[in-house]
């Protein structure tokens, strides 16, 4: 009966995969939200952050970021390449020692 007892339902996950290729932090708030006849529920947020400062991965940002960052980018690795510009260039060292220096959110 619609309204009255328990629903075991299961919905297949739902993936939202952003990659990000810019020097960016980002920091996604995600809710669900189910609805039926007598109205709806929210869930808190579920809440995921992603810190370019962090560039060794390590989950620090820490001065070895910075040294890391270099070595892609003496080596021309597409992971220095954080302006948002195509290409490699002096101007991505400032762009991602700005994000370093901005810290992590
Ligand atoms: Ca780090």
């Amino acid at each position: 009966m619609p309204g009255i007892g328990t629903f075991d339902i299961s919905i297949p996950e739902v993936m939202v995969a952003i990659a990000i290729t810019g020097g960016l932090s980002l920091t996604i708030a995600t809710r669900c939200v189910v609805t039926n006849d007598c109205g709806s529920e929210t869930s808190d947020a579920a809440t995921i952050t992603v810190c370019a400062a962090d560039f060794d991965c390590d989950g620090a940002r820490a001065v070895p970021d910075i040294f890391a960052f270099l070595a892609s980018w003496f080596a021309q690795d597409s992971s220095a390449d954080v302006d948002g510009v195509p290409g490699i260039g002096v101007p991505d060292i400032f762009s991602f020692l700005s994000a370093w220096f901005a810290g992590c959110p």
